[in-house]
């Protein structure tokens, strides 16, 4: 079995900020370093999302091509994302020849199969600027739940996927003038048709979140409406035999496969293995593009006949900074540049992923909180255990790992609790995941604690051997099960302790073998640090 896991594609046009990480892009590496850690085979795919007219009305306005500044955005994400420890197998963009083909291909399929037509649409057009107004060219108010300046395409508010002339009191956003209608001939996608096949699709796939599929139901209800996906603008891919662009919801989800076929290629596999039989695709998502993951794309995919479809979907919530929104306009922001240049990632990825339980409720990243977990349980927890078990064994057996027999108890208690945290990951609960591990953590300190090695050493040096043994194998064994969690300090960790990180073994005590000098597996927040964040 193979696992192909993916997270949403990233728009090229500003800065990541911690908002971005929780619902995807962390959750998602996670996860896939869980899956090979546990010896599974499995990739992270993701890539940019390059087209679209927020990149292209930032590039005009800043007198840049689009191709240019979307490349710029991808080089430096990338870059972001990398300095996070996310260890994407790929991270391609949308803007590039492997997706062009492949977009062409999927739509020639889905029009040799019947599933687009082309319909005459109303289309804004601004007089002023002479000019189409695509999607984010246009704002104004959302007819379904009211929200004020919401983009014409979809009310980031509720979610509402909507279409021309749909927004109430519509607005150019270039010169803020009332832009008039226009008819033009568009492409469309016959969303309609799949209603029934999603439907019996939602039925039989367990794995998809539940809660979710719930409300997706109840849009299959209201009815399905075409789907128009076309737009005239100069950015994007042009269609065959026409003047217009694919919208970018088409091409994009299609960057799963194009990005694949780049890895593939680069790495001699069978791009086809990966987007086939005995492949478990995963997509993490944020809650704001639901209606295209549970719906468009799956609806492309089962209408061009030939591709599998997702085995889950995780789609988590927003994040708060300090309980309020994230906007970079009212300073309640923190961009992910911002963060590396004064904390530590793995501290990020612990605390996100402790503020992240797998549904799409919202969370809040909370600056004392944050401290007080990392310092509390990461450091005085984990990382306590770590060092003083490695440190007597270093200062007292001159790092060689004594031997030792049992502890029963401690080992089938460590077993049980094991069992139950790898449930947790595969079902992508990768909070309670992490609890588990802290848990373990925790009885492995107490363990310490009651057996009081720094006495025995005096007088039972023997003894302190026997627990410092089981002790030392706890340690191993910790290092290969927060090693998805806090990365850079777990291998830094196993390579001082001269261990391998293997979930899959993460549950024997039976080693004994020579260590060499660690340090400290994490350092401490200070009070000032958080102070000054806080501004
Ligand atoms: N770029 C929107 C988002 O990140 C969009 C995702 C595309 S996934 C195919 O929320
Ligand atoms: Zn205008």
């Amino acid at each position: 079995m193979r696992t192909l896991v993916t997270a949403a594609l990233i728009y090229s046009n500003g800065e990541i900020h911690l908002g971005h990480l929780r619902s995807t892009y962390l959750p998602a590496d996670v996860y896939t370093r869980y899956l090979k850690s546990s010896g599974k085979k499995a990739i992270y795919v993701c890539a940019t999302d390059d087209h679209g007219t927020p990149a292209l009305i930032k590039a005009e306005q800043e007198g840049r091509k689009p191709e240019e500044y979307t490349r710029y955005w991808h080089d430096r994400d990338e870059k972001e994302f990398r300095a996070l420890g996310l260890d994407f197998d790929v991270f391609h963009r949308t803007h590039s020849p492997e997706n062009k083909e492949a977009t062409i291909q999927l739509f020639e399929k889905l029009r040799e199969n019947g599933y687009i037509y082309q319909k005459e649409v109303k289309e804004y057009y601004c007089e002023h600027d002479k000019k189409y107004l695509a999607d984010r060219y246009v704002k104004g108010k959302c007819p379904s739940c009211g929200a004020e300046n919401q983009y014409s395409d979809q009310c980031e508010k509720c979610g509402k996927s909507l279409k021309v002339g749909d927004l109430i009191k519509p607005r150019c956003t270039l010169c803020k003038k009332e832009p008039v209608l226009r008819e033009s001939e568009h492409y469309f996608f016959k969303l309609s048709a799949f209603s029934k096949k999603i439907s019996a699709w939602f039925k039989k796939n367990k794995e998809l979140q539940q809660d979710i599929v719930g409300y997706v139901k109840n849009w299959i209800k209201e009815g399905l409406i075409d789907w128009d996906m076309s737009r005239n603008l100069k950015w994007g891919f042009k269609i065959p035999g026409s003047n217009q662009v694919f919208y970018v919801w088409f091409d994009a989800p299609i960057g799963y496969i194009s990005s694949t076929k780049k890895w593939a290629k680069e790495n001699k596999e069978d791009w086809k293995k990966w987007w086939g039989k005995g492949t478990k695709i995963v997509h993490f998502i944020g809650k704001d593009i639901i209606y295209h993951h549970y719906l468009f794309w799956p609806a492309m995919l089962m209408g061009a006949g030939d591709l599998p479809l997702p085995t889950k979907m995780p789609a988590r919530g927003f994040l708060n900074l300090e309980g309020q929104k994230f906007s970079k306009s009212r300073g309640n922001y923190v961009s992910l540049k911002e963060y590396l240049q004064k904390f530590d990632p793995d501290h990020l990825r612990f605390y996100m992923t402790l503020i992240t339980p797998n549904a799409n409720t919202d969370g809040n990243w909370n600056w004392k909180d944050f401290m007080s977990r990392v310092n509390s349980d990461l450091i005085g927890n984990v990382g306590n255990f770590l060092y003083r078990t490695t440190y007597f064994i270093n200062k007292y057996f001159d790092g060689q790992v004594p031997s030792f027999k049992g502890p029963g108890d401690f080992v089938k208690k460590w077993k049980q609790e094991y069992r139950k945290v790898t449930g947790h990951m595969e079902l992508v609960e990768l909070k309670k995941g992490l609890e588990g591990v802290l848990k373990l953590s925790g009885m492995a300190n107490k363990y310490f604690q009651d057996n009081e090695p720094w006495k025995l050493i005096k007088n039972d040096k023997k003894k302190a051997g026997q627990i410092l043994g089981v002790c030392a194998n706890a340690c191993k064994n910790l290092c290969s099960l927060m090693f998805p969690f806090t990365p850079f300090a777990m291998e830094k960790l196993s390579k001082e302790m001269k261990t391998k990180i293997d979930w899959k073994q993460a549950d024997q005590f039976n080693k004994t073998w020579k260590i060499s000098k660690t340090t400290p597996a994490f350092k401490k927040i200070e009070g000032e640090q958080i102070k000054k964040v806080m501004k």
